[in-house]
């Protein structure tokens, strides 16, 4: 938990006004002389001392906020995230959707004859490698974080059907497929938003997961007055098991971020095949621009 949302817990559960203490008049508590509201020879700093008797609580005028608690989301079906300032957010969660032993199949034969690699990015011009191997399918080439996927029409054949099969859940068409292998519990993708311009407005995307299950963590977007402060926002995790599909909808992508985190305990190889829609780039627009800016 980051420093900053600790104290706030902290804060919520500290910050209740003490009983004051009551003494008969006269009596002083022992081992103290009695205090005088000027410095004494030796004491720290030179002003007037705080005593007991001249303490008094005063209620912060800044109100205290509470963190909110974190949502999980394990249960199959539609989940609205969301509403407003963009629209409906909306989950849609189906755990088993590749039943267990097509989903073994899949994932051992996608673990060993897809063309992984591992891609180098670019953040205020330092470049950094991706803590995963990914591949890209789709007609168009794919630009994010300052870097361009080269288009590749040669989809694995395994990669057809189980397209349809997530069309046919979706009644969406996906013409692109991201495919993200976590080699195990260190590999992982950071905060962002699938939020590129070439994915288009509102876009549907449909994540299927294979092998080991991860943790997909969701947080909301702050209001422009937090100044990008997410300290306060609401967050949701959803754990991703071997075979379950989640299709991410409406405004999604405006109003959250998502990231898989490293996990500092053993995690399993994972495949997420991400299907997505690309348009060419906009008119005049540079490759990977972003329809609000979030780094991945
Ligand atoms: O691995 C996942 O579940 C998420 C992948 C992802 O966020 C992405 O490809 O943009």
């Amino acid at each position: 938990m980051s420093d900053k949302r600790q104290r706030a817990r902290v804060q919520g559960s500290w910050a209740k006004q003490l009983p004051k203490h009551t003494r008969p008049t006269g009596t002083v508590p022992n081992n103290h002389q009695p205090q005088s509201t000027h410095s004494a020879p030796g004491s720290w700093g030179s002003g007037p001392q705080k005593t007991c008797e001249t303490f008094e609580y005063h209620q912060p005028t800044k109100a205290v906020r509470d963190v909110p608690a974190e949502k999980v989301i394990e249960k199959a079906g539609d989940h609205v995230l969301s509403n407003g300032p963009s629209g409906v957010s909306r989950l849609r969660l189906l755990p088993g959707f590749l039943p267990p032993e097509e989903a073994d199949c899949v994932f051992s034969k996608l673990l060993a004859e897809l063309p992984w690699s591992q891609k180098t990015n670019y953040r205020q011009g330092e470049a950094y490698e991706e803590p995963r191997l990914t591949c890209w399918y789709g007609e168009l080439p794919y630009t994010y974080a300052h870097s361009t996927m080269a288009a590749n029409t040669q989809w694995h054949p395994l990669l057809l059907p189980l397209r349809d099969a997530v069309e046919q859940a979706s009644r969406c068409t996906f013409n692109s497929l991201l495919c993200n292998l976590y080699r195990d519990g260190h590999d992982s993708i950071g905060w962002h938003s699938d939020d590129e311009a070439s994915l288009g407005v509102k876009p549907t995307i449909a994540s299927l997961s294979l092998g080991d299950t991860r943790m997909f963590s969701l947080r909301k977007q702050p209001p422009p007055e937090e100044n990008g402060d997410y300290t306060y926002v609401e967050r949701i995790r959803v754990p991703l098991s071997h075979g379950t599909l989640l299709l991410m909808g409406g405004a999604t992508q405006d109003d959250w971020q998502h990231q898989v985190a490293k996990e500092y305990h053993d995690r399993g190889p994972r495949i997420n095949l991400t299907f997505r829609t690309t348009y060419p780039e906009p008119e005049g627009h540079k490759p990977g621009t972003k329809l609000r800016f979030t780094a991945k």
